[in-house]
């Protein structure tokens, strides 16, 4: 347990073992069990009518967002709802019927429920008035909105300079509360706006700006149903984007063929019945990879580069494997590129990747024959040390085979929370952006900072050296989430004041400043309502498009307040009355806010009625092909190094990932039903042979540690079960085993924390 001064708070809670149990993993996802378990969900925490008639509205044109993943919905309205079983479960967690409020503090004071397992807390359920922790004191008390608000103006004032105060983003707002956030953190006087995206997909913004001059995917719904190859890279649809398995299987029915690379077998891509169609229910399903190739943690780059000096090597030999027109006419940097190929010894890299030849030859030999290929990846590519470099090797495919900006082809990172791209398109962002300066200033008449922010890892460390001292977060759960749990505790702690808005419980609340508040809002799926009038906001999907979303639900306490009323009533106690920005007017009235929106970012002009129906997609040079902001105004081939990690003999690489009763830091249950692992959270699923090589039996409670720069971080009893997973490599959960991950180790030029490649040791306890 870690201490701090006065109050004495436990980081991680209690690591009791809740009762694994282990069984072969599935070979297909979703059908019966999912629906089941979904109605389960919904069920315990709303009660049947109420779990029937929301899930029924979700998704829905006149609905609201699914407060899970940013999956697309389909373009023709589905007549059922348009959920999964995971939506199902963010819902009911967000809809659930349980509260905490001022006597749930009474009864429990920060440093006991800072013992409770993550599990625990979050399940305690909704949030309901603003509370206070005041320094020295172990149990929350309410505090009023105006007083809430004025202590955190105070706060603000006294700062000596405006880049003392951290501004946290979490990707759940809409478009509106965080453009409204953004804009009160530059009038504020910083940039210091890290968001979820540092530690999620900033990777792939960066390496898709650089080489095709927009940080955001290319593709849309429809390009998936007509593409003919999709590789799906580090990822885990099944589990984290079911919806996708929908789109997945409309491809194949077209003929498309699906390709995974992983390092796990993940039974969503191996075999897939959809929930939402009788005979999908009652038959085998579809079967979803074609190939698979269980590619070593952090091996893509090797096994890129052999695939494309196996297609090179057939395009000279036969020609027309490359689309040498496209290349020609859009693409920078071919001939280097073939150069820097000839470098490089197909042995070594087929020993790197660790992928059979034998698969990769099949590979090759359908891309060879292929041009409408997609790229979907998510974190399995984004959380390494070459996080960049990985999405870049995969652009470079793409461009060579002219597979961009035509139907079935292009780039596509599947996106994390349901907002998190709207809110980075309105402004959440820690660089500077000259543009949206200028157009804040010509709109608000105030000129924004110039001087870049801190993102996560940055803002972390600021935070611990005592260099900011006011924490505040616009959602999440920053101290789970980020990397290195007890350092990033140390630093939340030794903030003056730490602000949470939010929707539930979490250990972000126990773990805090000296003063802490926690700000109740309102989620998704409730009526946002103002004089009688029912509200809408809107949202970006994973594929650019924005659209509306209105809750359907009463709000869980008549206590919250709207995100954009939260925001602003903050900016109103710090600016006062007479600031040139109408504050409290735009929390108020959302189509003022879009309105200004629309002034200051391109694209979202006429928000209110352009947002209607399904929506519009915001602009998007990849689709048309036009590169003229890059270098020579040509997409741009990139030139990669091979990962290197300089493991020692008895270190093995870690991937933090999500079972699939989860979303992030929210634990809907214990069981990771598709991997066969079930009642148990605290565990590392281990190779056989590496098992033995290290003396493990079946079971094992095992301590680990990583050491990075000297430092040794530790995190106690886990338990090893036996996987179909590469020699070298372990899987755990996050974040149970984010303490090991090291705050100051992050991916070249994006600065995502290691999450996915962490170097760790096991040890016996004897
Ligand atoms: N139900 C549910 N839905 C979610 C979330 C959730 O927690 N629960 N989280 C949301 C968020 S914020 C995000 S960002 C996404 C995350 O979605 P995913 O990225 O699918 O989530 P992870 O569990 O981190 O899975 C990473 C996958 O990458 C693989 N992998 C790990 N390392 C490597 C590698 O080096 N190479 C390759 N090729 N593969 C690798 C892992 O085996 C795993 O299958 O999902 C979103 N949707
Ligand atoms: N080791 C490791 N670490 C990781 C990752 C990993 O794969 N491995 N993944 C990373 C990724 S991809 C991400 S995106 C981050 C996630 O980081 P965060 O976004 O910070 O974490 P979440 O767990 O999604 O946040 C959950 C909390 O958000 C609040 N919330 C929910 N809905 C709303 C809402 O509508 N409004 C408001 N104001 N609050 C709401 C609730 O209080 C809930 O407890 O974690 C990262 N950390
Ligand atoms: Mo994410």
């Amino acid at each position: 347990m870690e201490e701090n001064k006065k109050r004495k708070i436990s980081v991680e809670g209690d690591l009791e073992f809740t009762g694994l149990k282990v069984t072969k993993p599935a070979d297909t996802a979703a059908g019966f069990t999912g629906v089941k378990v979904a109605m389960e969900h919904g069920m315990k925490e709303m009660g049947i009518v109420k779990a029937f008639s929301t899930l029924l509205h979700m998704n829905q044109k006149d609905g609201f967002d699914c407060p899970g993943c940013a999956w697309p919905d389909p373009e023709e309205p589905s007549k059922v709802a348009e959920y999964c079983e995971n939506g199902a479960k963010a819902l009911a967690e967000e809809a659930t019927n349980k509260r905490v409020d001022p006597d749930f503090f009474k009864k429990h004071s920060v440093e006991e429920l800072s013992l409770w397992s993550d599990y625990r807390i979050g399940k305690s359920g909704r949030l309901t008035h603003p509370m206070v922790l005041r320094p020295g004191e172990v149990n929350y008390e309410p505090i009023s909105w105006e007083g809430a608000f004025d202590l955190i103006a105070d706060h603000l004032r006294y700062l000596s300079t405006p880049d003392e105060a951290v501004f946290y983003t979490s990707g759940r707002s809409s478009n509106e509360a965080a453009f409204l956030y953004g804009l009160f953190v530059r009038a504020f006087g910083t940039n210091n706006m890290p968001d979820c995206s540092n530690m999620c997909h900033e990777s792939s913004g960066a390496a898709l700006g650089e080489t095709l001059g927009i940080g955001k995917g290319s593709v849309k719904l429809e390009d998936i149903h007509e593409a003919e190859v999709i590789l799906v890279m580090g990822q885990n649809p099944g589990t984290n984007h079911p919806r996708m398995l929908l789109a997945l299987e409309k491809c194949k029915k077209n003929g498309g063929k699906v390709i995974s690379i992983n390092p796990l077998k993940e039974p969503g891509l191996v075999r897939f019945k959809n929930p939402q169609e009788i005979k999908g229910l009652l038959l085998d399903g579809t079967p979803i990879a074609d190939i698979h190739l269980p590619v070593k943690i952090n091996q893509d780059v090797p096994l890129m580069k052999l695939i494309l000096k196996k297609l090179a090597a057939l395009d000279r030999e036969k020609g027309k494997v490359f689309d040498h027109d496209f290349i020609k006419k859009y693409v920078a940097g071919y001939v280097p590129l073939m150069q820097d190929l000839e470098k490089y010894d197909e042995t070594d890299l087929l020993e790197r990747c660790g992928v059979s030849e034998t698969l990769i030859d099949q590979v090759v030999s359908l891309l060879a024959v292929k041009k409408k290929i997609i790229i979907c990846w998510a974190m399995g590519l984004t959380q390494h040390k070459n996080g960049v470099e990985n999405i870049k090797e995969c652009v470079n495919l793409l461009l060579l085979k002219g597979s961009l900006g035509k139907p079935g082809a292009g780039t596509c990172p599947v996106r994390g929370h349901s907002n998190v791209q709207g809110d980075r398109s309105v402004g959440i962002m820690h660089h500077v952006s000259p543009r949206l300066n200028k157009a804040i200033e010509a709109v608000f008449g105030f000129s924004p900072p110039d001087k870049e922010g801190l993102d996560t890892v940055h803002a972390i460390k600021a935070m611990h050296d005592k260099k900011a001292k006011v924490f505040i977060a616009l959602g999440g759960n920053f101290l789970s989430a980020a990397s290195d749990t007890r350092y990033t505790a140390e630093a939340l702690q030794n903030c003056d004041l730490t602000v949470q808005i939010s929707t539930k419980l979490n250990r972000s609340h126990l773990v805090t400043g000296k003063t802490a508040l926690i700000l109740p809002t309102l989620g998704r799926s409730e009526k946002d309502l103002k004089d009688g009038e029912q509200r809408f906001l809107t949202v970006e999907n994973s594929m650019g498009k924005v659209h509306r979303t209105k809750g359907l639900l009463p709000p869980a306490s008549d206590n919250l307040k709207s995100e954009p009323e939260i925001v602003t009533g903050i900016a109103h106690a710090y600016f006062g009355e007479d600031h040139q920005v109408p504050w409290l007017e735009m929390g108020y009235d959302y189509e003022l806010t879009r309105g200004k929106l629309g002034e200051v970012v391109k694209g979202f002009e006429g928000l209110g009625k352009r947002s209607e129906g399904s929506g519009y997609y915001l602009p998007n040079n990849v689709r048309t092909l036009d590169f003229s902001k890059l270098p020579e105004g040509k997409a741009q081939l990139s030139i990669c190094g091979l990962p290197e990690h300089d493991l020692a003999e008895d270190e093995l690489l870690m991937m933090t990932i999500r079972s699939h009763d989860q979303f992030n830091t929210t634990i809907y249950g214990l069981h990771d039903r598709y991997r066969g692992i079930y009642n148990e959270r605290r565990v590392i699923l281990m190779n056989e042979e590496d098992m033995r090589s290290h003396q493990l039996q079946k079971e094992e409670v095992v301590n680990l540690s990583s050491t990075y720069d000297g430092v040794v971080r530790k995190a106690e009893k886990f338990i090893v079960v036996p996987y179909d997973i590469p020699r070298g490599n372990i899987a755990s959960y996050f974040p149970e085993t984010n303490v090991l991950v090291p705050y100051n180790h992050f991916a070249d030029k994006s600065n995502t924390p290691i999450s996915k490649s962490v170097k760790v040791r096991i040890h016996k306890i004897s």
